[in-house]
């Protein structure tokens, strides 16, 4: 099987953590795409050209970033990291709380990236406010999410990471100091360092 990625891609990493976390590594080998090439074979892949993009061992590809990750988590026989339980639909609106950051992160570098005059101050702002409230929230809700390696906290060391790296400054620590401490730690597993944007 493939995974296509890039190195800058959140959604992308995302899925290469999984792949690490789950010990999949040997099942799955990491191909390098440039999704704005439109090289017509990877559009063969993903009509919508995007990355990150999985073929399974059929020959059939899977997107997006999370049908792949429930793609693996069968595969491993995983099935605990969306978290359940009494409290599911709770956990399920931090993940795609999560998943909204990034989508948010995303947005603003791409308006950061256009020519000035292309640049909307109204989509960056609304961007930024979106970041900053949805940031304020995970913060608060932080504590009460249980520790150890699940989707949530996989979307959220992504999208933490992303920013530090697109949006410098952003800042994001200043706000969120239990995030800020609960990352440094997470950032140390080796499937975090393996991943770092080259
Ligand atoms: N919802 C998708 C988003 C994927 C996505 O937007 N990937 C970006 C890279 S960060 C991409 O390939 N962009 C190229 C494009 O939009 O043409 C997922 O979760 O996989």
């Amino acid at each position: 099987m493939q995974l296509f990625y890039s190195h800058a891609s959140p959604y992308a990493r995302k899925i290469r953590l999984l792949l690490r976390e789950l010990k999949l590594e040997s099942r799955i080998a990491e191909v390098l795409a440039d999704p704005l090439a439109n090289e017509p074979g990877f559009l063969a892949l993903n009509p919508l050209g995007k990355i990150p993009c999985l073929v399974m061992e059929d020959g059939e590809s899977l997107y997006d970033s999370d049908v792949i990750a429930q793609f693996l988590l069968e595969l491993a026989g995983e099935h605990g990291l969306f978290l359940g339980g009494e409290r599911r639909w709770h956990w399920e609106k931090l993940h795609s709380l999560g998943c909204g950051l990034m989508d948010s992160a995303v947005a603003l570098r791409i308006e950061k990236t256009k020519p000035a005059e292309q640049q909307s101050p109204l989509w960056g702002e609304r961007h930024r406010q979106a970041l900053g409230r949805g940031l304020a929230y995970l913060e608060v809700e932080w504590p009460t999410v249980p520790p150890g390696v699940h989707m949530i906290a996989l979307v959220a060391a992504c999208v933490l990471a992303y920013l530090d790296f697109r949006h410098p400054d952003i800042a994001w620590r200043d706000g969120c100091p239990r995030l800020a401490a609960w990352f440094a730690e997470f950032s140390a597993r080796p499937s975090f360092q393996d991943t770092r944007p080259a």
